[in-house]
Formats: C-alpha cells, sequence, structure tokens
C-alpha cells in the first residue's frame, strides 16, 4: 500500500500503551501501525519525538455573548489558531442559548460564527438557561438525536442560573434523551450575599472576586449537583474544579455508585488567590470563576489527576483583553470587581503546562496525560474511537511532541485574541512542534503550516458515561459494568 504519509521511528502513546512504531496515513486516516511501511508522498522523521493522538480540549468559550460593552477577545479563527499552536486538534465549545431563544435559533448562530473560520475539528455544547416545556420536551431530544450529545447548565450568575427545580427538570430530560450534562457549581445566592457585604464594606479591589467566591459555595453547589444526579439517576460532569472539598465531593459519588466526569483546568494548578491580589489593576487578569485558590488547593487538584478522580483536564478558556474598554478594564470593572469579566485565556497553554508540570516533573504518566487531555474528552463526549486515539481507522490527528523543546511562554506565541496571558515567563519543558489535523498538516516546527482554516464541525455519539449501565451477575450485591 502506498500511504499519503508516514511518520517513521515515533514513540507513539495512547491512554494505555506506550510503543514504537510507524503510522501510515491514507485519505485522512490511520491506516497501519507497523514498521517497514514502505512509500508514501511524505516521510516525517520521529526520532526522537512523543507521537500523542491530537489535544481535544472539551472547554472553550468562543464568541459568546459576555455581557453590557463587553466583547470575549476570541472568535472562532484565533481561537482555534491558538489552539493548534498549543497541540489540539479538536476544540468543543459552547452555544449559548439566550432568554427566551430557541435552541435551534442559537445553534444556528454558532454554526455561523464558526463556518469556514476554524483551525481544528469543531463541536458544540448547548448551554441550557431557558429551560421551558418545548426546549427540554421537543428541542431536546431531537438535538441529541441529531448528535449534539451535551450540555451544561450553571448554578451561578443571575440571568443563567437554573434553580434546583429547573435543574432536576434538565436532568430528567438529559436521562431520556441520552444528554451529558456539564455542571458549574457555584451557591449563587452565597455569592450575592458576599458581594453585598463586600460592597458595604468599601471593598472594590479585583482580590475581592476570591473572597466572594469561597471554597464552600462551590463545595455546597458540588454537593448538590451529585445529589440532585442520584435523585434523577443520571451522569453528570462536575466541571472547573478548584479544590480539595469540591474533589473529594465526587469521589463519595463514585463511592455511591453514581456515574460522575471530574474536569480541573490548568488555573487551578499554576494560580493562586494571590495572583488577583496585586498593584493597580493587574489583578484582573487572573479573574475567572470558580477562582484560583492556595498551595493547597493546588495539591488537591493534582492528587485528583495522579489518582484520576479527575478525567479530563481542560483549558476553560474565556478570554478577554485586559488593557481594553470591552474587556477586564471596562469602566465599571475598574471600580468594582463584580464588573470584571469572568475568565481567562489558556486554549494554547493547557497542553505545554500539564505535559511539563505533569509528565516531565513524573506527577502524572504519559498515557494519563493522554487520556487526561485527549482520550477521555473523545469518549465522554461521543468522539470515540474517530478521535481521542491512535488506533487503524481513526482520524489521523496526530501531534508529535519534543519533550526537550523548552519554552518561555510569552503572549506573542499564543495568537490569540487576548492581550495576555497568565503565564508570561512561565518556562515550560516540552512542546508540541507539529500537528495533524485528518492528516494535513496544521502545525510545522511550532508554527502554523497553512494560513487555510481546514476545520470541521463533527457530530457526536452518545457519552460513555451515559452508556455505561450496571448489569446484574445474578450474585448478590455484586454488578459488573458494561
Ligand atoms: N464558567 C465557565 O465555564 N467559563 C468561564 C466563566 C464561568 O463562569
Ligand atoms: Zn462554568
Ligand atoms: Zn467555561
Amino acid at each position: 500500500m502506498r500511504f499519503d504519509t508516514i511518520i517513521r521511528n515515533g514513540t507513539v502513546a495512547t491512554a494505555s500503551d506506550t510503543f514504537v512504531c510507524d503510522i501510515g496515513i491514507l485519505d485522512g486516516k490511520i491506516a497501519s501501525l507497523s514498521t517497514g511501511l514502505g512509500d508514501a508522498a511524505e516521510i516525517i522523521d520521529a526520532t526522537g519525538l512523543f507521537v500523542l493522538p491530537g489535544g481535544i480540549d472539551s472547554h472553550v468559550h468562543l464568541d459568546q455573548p459576555s455581557g453590557e460593552g463587553v466583547v470575549m477577545a476570541d472568535d472562532f479563527e484565533s481561537g482555534t489558531r491558538s489552539a493548534v499552536i498549543g497541540g489540539n486538534s479538536t476544540v468543543l465549545t459552547f452555544c449559548m442559548q439566550e432568554k427566551g431563544q430557541t435552541l435551534r435559533e442559537a445553534l444556528k448562530e454558532y454554526h455561523a460564527k464558526a463556518e469556514g473560520k476554524c483551525y481544528t475539528d469543531v463541536a458544540f455544547h448547548l448551554v441550557i438557561t431557558d429551560p421551558t416545556a418545548e426546549v427540554l420536551g421537543q428541542e431536546l431530544p431531537a438535538l441529541v438525536a441529531a448528535g449534539y450529545t451535551s450540555l451544561k447548565v450553571f448554578m451561578t450568575y443571575e440571568g443563567l442560573r437554573l434553580r434546583d427545580d429547573q435543574i432536576l427538570d434538565t436532568l430528567d430530560a438529559a436521562r431520556r434523551t441520552g444528554a451529558l450534562v456539564m455542571v458549574h457549581c457555584e451557591n449563587e445566592d452565597a455569592i450575592r450575599y458576599l458581594i453585598g457585604r463586600h460592597e458595604d464594606e468599601g471593598k472594590f479591589a479585583p482580590k475581592y472576586h476570591a473572597t466572594t467566591r469561597p471554597i464552600a459555595a462551590e463545595r455546597e453547589a458540588t454537593h448538590r449537583a451529585l445529589s440532585l444526579a442520584e435523585i434523577v439517576d443520571v451522569p453528570i460532569v462536575i466541571v472547573h474544579v478548584s479544590n480539595r472539598e469540591a474533589m473529594e465531593e465526587i469521589r463519595r459519588a463514585r463511592m455511591r455508585g453514581q456515574k460522575i466526569a471530574g474536569e480541573t483546568c490548568p488555573q487551578y494548578l499554576m494560580l493562586t488567590a494571590a495572583d488577583l491580589d496585586q498593584d493597580a489593576l493587574e489583578g484582573a487578569k487572573f479573574v475567572c470563576s470558580p477562582p484560583p485558590r492556595d498551595t493547597q488547593s493546588q495539591d488537591a487538584c493534582w492528587e485528583g489527576l495522579e489518582q484520576d478522580v479527575f478525567d479530563l483536564f481542560s483549558s476553560d478558556h474565556c478570554p478577554f483583553r485586559y488593557d481594553d474598554p470591552q474587556g477586564k478594564l471596562n469602566e465599571k470593572g475598574k471600580r468594582s470587581f463584580r464588573w470584571i469579566p469572568n475568565g481567562i485565556p489558556g486554549v494554547a497553554t493547557r497542553l505545554p503546562i500539564l505535559f511539563s508540570e505533569g509528565v516531565m516533573k513524573g506527577r502524572i504518566s504519559l498515557n494519563q496525560f493522554v487520556a487526561q487531555t485527549s482520550t477521555n474528552h473523545a469518549k465522554l463526549y461521543g468522539l470515540y474511537p474517530n478521535k481521542g486515539t491512535i488506533a487503524v481507522g481513526a482520524d489521523a490527528d496526530i501531534a508529535l511532541w519534543d519533550p526537550a523543546r523548552k519554552v518561555t511562554i510569552t503572549n506573542d506565541l499564543l495568537s490569540h485574541g487576548s492581550d495576555y496571558t497568565p503565564y508570561e515567563g512561565l518556562e515550560v519543558q516540552g512542546w508540541p512542534i507539529r500537528l495533524l489535523l485528518r492528516g494535513k498538516s496544521v502545525i510545522n516546527d511550532g508554527l502554523l503550516a497553512d494560513a487555510k482554516a481546514g476545520g470541521q464541525y463533527v457530530s457526536r455519539q452518545t457519552s460513555s458515561l451515559v452508556n455505561a449501565r450496571k448489569i446484574d451477575t445474578g450474585k448478590s450485591g455484586q454488578a459488573a459494568e458494561l
């Protein structure tokens, strides 16, 4: 067989195995894993490199309305361009339903925003902010059947958050349709109470974003979300977990037998609330929700990755410009932390940070890295086995990592729309020097290889977590999982 491309002599790693072999690529797919593969139009020498599935970032916000006068710094073009710089071949972004809007109307808008602009493949999670009987009973079943198999609900933010009865209705609809629900867990009433108290005391600086969103507000909401999911008997994903107490809630729910996925993000490993406590308004650069905590919380999030309490390591890329009247320093944001838009850029830095701090420092294995940054995202969000692994028949979405390459992260390297990175000056070891998307080079020697954006929308199957069910083995008290 003659291939389009052969990747030779690389060390291939999947979520379960590490082995040396050559990869033959034909028509955008992995066609052979072997040695002595013969000839191809293009031979890539991967000697000394790790050959990994392209990163899948399943938590990315692009071109989302973000409040009056505030504009998100990345559209689908700049956001996915930054994603490929950081070794990602697929991103899952959010399609935000405005109140009163149908899900179909929202999807039409987001498809139009993404069409022809993406450097990665893309899919959309629905965000349900208005769970009417029509939305849950009519629209959702049809959209899940059409491949929009996940959705997010918020327990915080006035205008976005759902009440418990609405969450129950949404979970019930997910149970009936086979959708996977992601939950943003923070107690809005507690946060609003604390914001009021802070403002009464004249506390307006960015650092008070952290003290008005304490661990207890996240822990309580996490516990409540898990309890509601238990009552409905449906799997959920707890997204962007920032601390031990919320992480332990996930562990306990699993011990009760619940099907739960957990996610953490780079900001909870690398930043703390002290980053928000800086001169002038510099702290605004680090305002995100939940906020970064303390070094013990960082250690807990590492433990969650080491022990696979977290299945997913995502960026929660939610970029705003800093020095910009439409960004962090909007007129109202300069006056009070409550108006600083929540979110930080990170789609390009997610993988290098975990590779360097996690794999190179011996905290997680290379196989865990692959699982937590690609394979588990594909499985949980219905893209597997087309994506998220190196296997015959899978899309040839492949990242070549140089484990020796040392890079100092600077904003101009990241090619995103934001005017800063929270990780400016951080030195990492290991960098994705080449990236193939369905067999085509997107990144070559760390730089954009093709000015054309060749990403496609991908429809999704049911989540592996929704498919996982217990069968009775016939022995009392024992069950096996499919
Ligand atoms: N939640 C997110 O998932 N992203 C950014 C802001 C937020 O609150
Ligand atoms: Zn969130
Ligand atoms: Zn998010």
